[in-house]
């Protein structure tokens, strides 16, 4: 089986949003393109505790887009997002969460932060993202969403540790590029551990996956 991983695409990774990818809604209509062809669809939520700590403002003086030790990780702080039942947290709207199968919720513990859909970033609990996946024998995941040079490069490389055949969507990808280059980076980070790139354009003229 083949499923489709709906990385972020939470109102806040989105234009107008506390952590906005540039251009972030721009995936939406493609992902709305692509559920109908897989086996499986799932959405990973970025869904925070107000007393996150990635968030800047749970550190004195601390300010976003710093980077600190914690807990012995390296933590980018950002700006306050995706708190739990906040609005920002929330799938946009224009996305047909209807055809999503299970969304899975991540970055919930307060000590540590997590951009893979499946573990946290010191790989130390899992989701059941990976258990979901295994329950419908899902053998193949094609990545997608935002942001590509974290949660989406994270989830993408963690599901080939796992096991899985991997493809990014690369066009149904938007990246953080805090630092110029960044996107690139990761792009290519994931090609040379082994994701395949492929597009929407050329899934698209297939009916199934
Ligand atoms: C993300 C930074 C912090 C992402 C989530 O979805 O890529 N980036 N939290
Ligand atoms: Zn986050």
């Amino acid at each position: 089986m083949r499923a489709l991983i709906l990385v972020d695409l939470q109102n806040d990774f989105c234009p107008g949003g506390a952590l906005e990818v540039a251009d972030g809604d721009a995936v939406i209509p493609i992902a709305n393109m692509l559920m109908d062809k897989f086996d499986v669809v799932v959405a990973t939520q970025d869904w925070h505790p107000a007393n996150h700590s990635s968030f800047a403002a749970n550190h004195p003086w601390r300010k976003p887009y710093q980077v600190i030790e914690w807990n012995g990780l390296k933590q980018t702080l950002w700006p306050i997002h995706c708190v739990q039942n906040s609005m920002g947290a929330l799938i946009h709207k224009g996305l047909e969460s209807r055809k999503i199968h299970q969304v899975i919720p991540k970055g919930t513990d307060v000590s540590i932060d997590s951009y893979s859909g499946f573990f946290d970033n010191g790989h130390l609990k899992m989701t059941d993202l990976h258990d979901y996946l295994q329950s419908q024998k899902v053998t193949k995941v094609y990545v997608m969403g935002l942001a590509t040079d974290y949660c989406v490069k994270h989830t993408a490389l963690d599901a080939l540790e796992l096991g899985y055949e991997v493809a990014l969507i690369e066009d149904a990808c938007r990246g953080v590029d805090l630092n110029a280059g960044d996107v690139d980076k990761a792009l290519q980070e994931m090609r040379l551990s082994g994701v395949k790139m492929t597009n929407s354009k050329r899934l698209k003229s297939i009916t199934a996956c």
